[in-house]
């Protein structure tokens, strides 16, 4: 339905402009046959979990693409960032950036160790080096950097300082997943790195995860520490726990690198369209992606500026009316979340630049269950939006939303 005037939004009344929910991580699918002949096979084998052979031929060809020494599968992301933590052997207070998932400060926090968090760089929206040098101190193990959206986080930077101060450096790449910087592929940078294949990202595996590393000592820990310790039947040689991905999830892994490029082209596709049709929206900036190097083009994300005429808030309720279901990643920064919020230790913490874009920022529906034409409509109407943003402003107030409650 085209909007006319600010009584055609879905807000006060009239039609959405999609009759079913748009969401923001609607999972990519590959090819259901593949998926599904993989699946009986496993069945066929009667091999589950536990090292099968899919979770083994995942591990080989993830490692081959991500060009790294060790890939290590294992349940979710978290897990992944949790075993990371646990075999690096960290001690005392990790240096993490709060514009996060919050699973990246829980997976330090869950270890009994101290999360620190620092402030972004405003340009990258990734830590500030800066800010981390001056959050060590004697008690600092490490920093975890996060390649948020699947931009590098300061790489260089952050590899010099860690190895001058003599920490481990942890990257969360939970985002990154087929990106590259400096034409090297996001996976061998630091002592280890963290990827989530959550059903929301770019590759997924269901629920699931990895480690990936260069270093053959930690992959052999890692390896023994997803299983339990176990070195063979009735031998445990440490502690460990559960943190194994069965033979269903590498199953959907196998199929989805089988169509990777496919799945890339549709989510660069949408990433241009926002770009072309919506970047020239006053006040909506939207984040680039440096085109000189591999990128997913999983997170279509803006920033919404006074120029636009209503608040980020605004335009999520605005947009979840319309069933275009933007989510705020991430809103607000982990400080501001249990139970971080409640620690005195956090409780003067300032982080300007993390508020301001955690106040700000927008993300878009994207992937493969994007149909042909619903960026353009999206488009048109984040158009329509700011063209009569006094108007809509004005009415959400007399209606009583003003945003605060999404
Ligand atoms: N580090 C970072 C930087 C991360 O972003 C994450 C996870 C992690 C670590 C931890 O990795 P995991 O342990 O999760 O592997 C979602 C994801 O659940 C989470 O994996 C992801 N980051 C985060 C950025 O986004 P929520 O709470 O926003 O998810 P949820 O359930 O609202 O899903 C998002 C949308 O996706 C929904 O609106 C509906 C849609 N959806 C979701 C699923 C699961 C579907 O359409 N189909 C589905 O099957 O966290």
């Amino acid at each position: 339905m085209i909007k006319t005037s600010w009584s055609d939004l879905a807000l006060f009344g009239g039609q959405p402009l999609f009759s079913e929910p748009l969401h923001v991580g609607r999972p990519n699918i590959g090819c259901k046959d593949n998926f599904f002949r993989r699946v009986e096979a496993a069945f066929d084998r009667r091999w589950l979990t536990n090292d099968g052979v899919c979770v083994r031929e995942l591990e080989s060809r993830l490692a081959a693409f991500l060009s790294v020494r060790h890939c290590i599968l294992v349940s979710n992301g978290t897990v992944a960032l949790e075993l990371a933590i646990r075999a690096l052997r960290l001690t005392g207070e990790i240096i993490l950036p709060s514009f996060t998932f919050i699973a990246t400060a829980h997976a330090i926090q869950w270890a009994g160790l101290t999360p620190v968090f620092c402030d972004i760089d405003p340009q990258t929206c990734v830590l500030d080096p800066v800010q981390v040098e001056r959050l060590i101190n004697e008690k600092t193990s490490a920093i975890m950097g996060v390649h948020v959206w699947g931009k590098p986080c300061a790489i260089p930077e952050l590899t010099r300082l860690s190895q001058q101060r003599g920490l481990k450096l942890i990257f969360d790449a939970a985002h990154a997943f087929g990106c590259s910087w400096d034409h090297r592929m996001i996976s061998a940078f630091g002592d280890a790195e963290v990827f989530s294949f959550h059903a929301t990202k770019f590759f997924n595996t269901f629920e699931g995860g990895a480690v990936v590393t260069e270093s053959d000592a930690l992959a052999r820990e890692l390896r023994l520490m997803r299983n339990f310790g176990f070195t063979g039947h009735d031998q445990v040689a440490a502690l460990g726990i559960n943190g194994k991905m069965h033979e269903i999830s590498a199953c959907m892994g196998l199929n989805l690198l089988d169509n990777l490029d496919e799945i890339l082209e549709t989510n660069r596709r949408h990433y241009q369209q926002y770009h072309e049709l919506a970047g020239v929206i006053p006040g909506l900036n939207f984040i680039r992606y440096n085109e000189k190097e591999k990128n997913n083009y999983q997170y279509i994300i803006a920033r919404v500026g006074q120029e636009f005429g209503l608040t980020r808030d605004q335009l999520v309720e605005l947009l979840f009316a319309e069933n275009i279901v933007a989510r705020r990643y991430f809103y607000p920064g982990c400080h501001k979340l249990e139970p971080y919020a409640s620690m005195l230790r956090y409780a003067s913490l300032q982080l300007p630049h993390t508020d301001r874009l955690a106040d700000s920022v927008i993300s878009f529906p994207t992937g493969t269950a994007v149909q042909a034409g619903a960026v353009k409509r999206i488009a048109d109407f984040l158009s329509f939006v700011q063209s009569h943003g006094d108007e809509i402003s004005a009415a959400m107030q007399k209606h009583g939303s003003l945003g605060s409650n999404n």
